[in-house]
Order: structure tokens, then sequence, then C-alpha cells
């Protein structure tokens, strides 16, 4: 596959091969082949066939490809699709960083080696709102932003339109209250391909989720479990890597980091203690999507005392790396 990759590329045909003379066709299907070997299975030593699947896709010549694309493909398409709660504004498949604590929107776009670009500052509107979450709640692929305004404790989304684009507010409801402080995105938690969203109440600590149904549109509150007083705002994401949605926290009296496995339906593990520590990360923890492009949930915090971002690479099985300094400055955007 490497070989023909090369060849496809522009690399010469040796001598030996069929006399220096080969039909060099068979490029959509190294997405097939790649995908498995290097997604699923995890082999990296395929430069050839690597680079061409990332410079061709989305590969579409048939339903077939497409849908491998789609699926199993890092394609720019990928992120912000149907169940994923990845903050990923301009549609590259890296997750982006997003703040609105200055009262200004600003974006971070992800480059795909856990840095990011330049702050990009999309609106100024935002004083009024509580810290936005991202996840795509209209269902046309693109991530959207979802706030609730503090004095009328009304729920708001932004559809997002590409290229860190935005419609205007659009007004969903009111009530929401007791959910403005810990409300999250959590990607696909009942396996129907569309966007859910959850909160802790702030007086019962108990978990809700709204299963996204497309959109804008939510179906009503679902109380999935109690005693969540006890942890930090919960981040979502898929970090397991089974394609369900999964919680994460910091229990606020021992600081360890904890994760809940989506099972489907709503349902969620017992608290899985991944480690402790991160005492100075509980208020700014974030979930970031796929930020160094290995296909995998990475974790973001900004360190309460210097302000420094830091970048946490998931591996997969709620493992994730050491954590990577990645820029300092912060403080004020959290
Ligand atoms: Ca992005
Ligand atoms: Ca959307
Ligand atoms: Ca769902
Ligand atoms: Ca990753």
């Amino acid at each position: 596959m490497d070989l023909h990759a090369k060849l496809q590329l522009g690399g010469t045909v040796p001598s030996w091969l069929c006399g220096g003379k080969v039909t060099k066709d068979l490029g959509e299907h190294f997405e097939v082949g790649f995908n498995a070997l290097h997604h699923r299975l995890g082999y990296d030593d395929f430069p050839y066939a690597k680079q061409w699947v990332e410079k061709n896709r989305p590969v579409g010549v048939s339903h077939f490809l497409g849908w491998e694309t789609l699926t199993h493909a890092k394609n720019p398409h990928y992120a912000g699709m149907g169940g994923s709660a990845t903050p990923d504004f301009d549609s590259d498949g890296v997750g982006d960083i997003f703040s609105a604590a200055t009262g200004t929107l600003n974006i971070w776009n992800g480059k795909g080696d856990n840095t990011f670009g330049p702050a990009t500052a999309v609106d100024s509107d935002w004083a009024g709102f509580t810290r936005p979450i991202a996840g795509d709640f209209n269902g046309d692929g693109i991530s959207d932003l979802m706030a609730v305004k503090k004095d009328s404790n009304t729920l708001h989304v932004w559809n997002g339109r590409g290229a860190n684009n935005f419609t205007g507010a659009i007004e969903l409801g009111p009530g929401w209250n007791p959910y403005g402080s810990t409300l999250m995105s959590l990607g696909d938690v009942n396996e129907d391909g569309k966007t859910d969203i959850g909160a802790v109440h702030s007086e019962t600590g108990t978990l809700y989720v709204w299963n996204g149904k497309g959109g804008n549109q939510f179906g009503p509150a679902d109380a999935i479990g109690s005693g969540w007083t006890g942890f930090t705002r919960p981040i979502a994401g898929d970090f397991n890597g089974d394609g369900i949605g999964d919680l994460m926290a910091v229990k606020k009296d021992t600081n360890t980091l904890h994760v809940w496995n989506g099972r489907g339906a709503n349902n969620f593990t017992g608290a899985i203690e991944l480690g402790p520590g991160w005492e100075p990360y509980g208020s700014t923890l974030m979930s970031l999507g796929d930020v160094n492009k290995d296909g995998k949930t990475d974790i973001g915090a900004v360190h309460s005392e210097s302000g420094t971002l830091y970048v946490w690479n998931g591996k997969g099985g709620n493992k994730f790396g050491p954590a990577t300094a990645i820029s300092s400055g912060w403080t004020s955007r959290f």
C-alpha cells in the first residue's frame, strides 16, 4: 500500500516492477486500508499512504468509500459531526479553544500539533451570558455555541456557519437558572447520533440530560444521577474511544480526576478514579476534542496560579499522556 501510494504521489516506478510501468489507480482504496491499519490497529508506518489520504480526503467515488471517510477518517468534515462535542469552529477536524470570559467571544483554532493560532475575536456581546459550551446542536456538522443569559435565565444557541462565524443568538427557552454554571455538551450519550446536553442542578446536585433532536431542539430533562455537588463542573468527551460520550470531573475534597464512561441510553458507569493532583485545574478543565490529530480526545486546563495552558493527549481507554505546557497568559480567559 505504501509503495503504491509513493508512486501515486509522483515517485519513480522502479525498473524491476512490471518493467517500470504501472497503472496508478488504487488511490481511494488507501482510505480503507489506512484506516484499518492506522486508526483501528494503531500502526503508524505508512508515510506515503498517510500523505495521500490526508491530501485527498474526503474520498467520495462511491457510497462505500465516502462512508469510510465519514466514519473512520479524520477528514475535514468529521469533527463536529452528529453527536460530537468537539469544539471545531473552522471545520478542520482539529479542536479549538474558545472563551467569552472577557465579554468578547474569542476562538483559538487548533493547529493539530497541540498548539493554537492567535485569538480571533468573533463578537463582543457575551458579558451577559454564562460560560458557553460547544457542540453540534442543529446537526449540520458545524460546531455551535450555547449559553444561558444571566438576567433572564433563558437558553440561547449560536449556530456555527464555519470559518469561526456564527448566527445571531437564538433563544430556546426559559428556566435555566439552576443549570447556568454547569451546562455541558455531552456528545452523544443515547447513541442516536445527535448531540446531547447535560447540567447539574445547583441545589439538588442531580445530573440531568437533555437528548438532542437536531434543529436546536431537545427532549425533556432526564435525571441521571445525584451527588454531583462534590465534583467540579463536569466536562464531556469520548475518553475511552468507544464513540459514546463520557463524563469527567475533579472530586473537590480529594482533587482526584474521575471519569464516568457512557454506556448508551443515557447510562454511565460508576466513577472511575484516574489520579490525584488536579487541584489547580478543577475549575478550568475542558474537553478539547482532538488537538494533536491522532483521532483521540484530548483534555486541557489552565493552571490556576501560573495561568499556563496544559494539554493532556488522550490515548484511549481513559488513559492520557503527561501534561504538556502549551502557552501562558490564560488567566483572564477562564
Ligand atoms: Ca478547528
Ligand atoms: Ca451546527
Ligand atoms: Ca444523542
Ligand atoms: Ca488527540
